[in-house]
């Protein structure tokens, strides 16, 4: 089990998506553990794109990540941060394949929608930059037998 970080990105929230973005993890079989409405602060979002920090973007960027409020999640499953990542699609909504969030939803290679982590090390990371200790609940998900291989075991 894998608990990854996900932005619903100012655009996302400007355009009436939240609801249709969430759904996209529940459907797929994934628990959602943490999610708030919240505007990011500048120094967290310096802080969480600092890798991006010597590139051109970084400063619009930051701009753009603090402008408007977005909805944090922490998404928990079995590889649940490769998974997150092949349904957000590739980084730029302009050739983001069609059935991902990023290919159905959106044209811009700006304002494409969503964050997700990218490994273990960064979920770790950024999960614990978004949510305060106690905000990430693990609450007993009822569909878990049914949603995942487990459940064979039993036939
Ligand atoms: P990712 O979000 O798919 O992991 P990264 O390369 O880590 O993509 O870039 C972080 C974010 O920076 C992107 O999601 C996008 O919002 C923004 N970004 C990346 N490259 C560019 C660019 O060339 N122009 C403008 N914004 C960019
Ligand atoms: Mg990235």
């Amino acid at each position: 089990m894998e608990t990854t970080l996900i932005i619903v990105k100012p655009d996302g929230v400007q355009r009436g998506l939240i609801g249709r973005i969430v759904s996209r993890f529940e459907d797929k079989g994934l628990q959602i553990t943490g999610m708030k409405l919240t505007k990011i602060p500048m120094s967290l979002a310096e802080t969480h794109y600092e890798a991006h920090k010597a590139k051109k973007f970084y400063p619009g960027l930051v701009r753009f990540m603090t402008s408007s409020p977005v909805v944090v999640l922490a998404v928990r499953g079995i590889n649940a941060i490769a998974i997150c990542r092949k349904m957000m699609g590739a980084t730029f909504g302009s050739n983001a394949e069609p059935g991902t969030i990023r290919g159905d939803f959106g044209v811009s290679n700006s304002f494409n929608l969503i964050h997700g982590s990218d490994s273990p090390e960064a979920a770790k990371r950024e999960l614990e930059l978004f949510f305060a200790p106690g905000e990430v609940l693990a609450w007993d998900w009822c569909s878990i037998g049914w949603t995942y291989d487990a459940a064979e075991e039993k036939f």
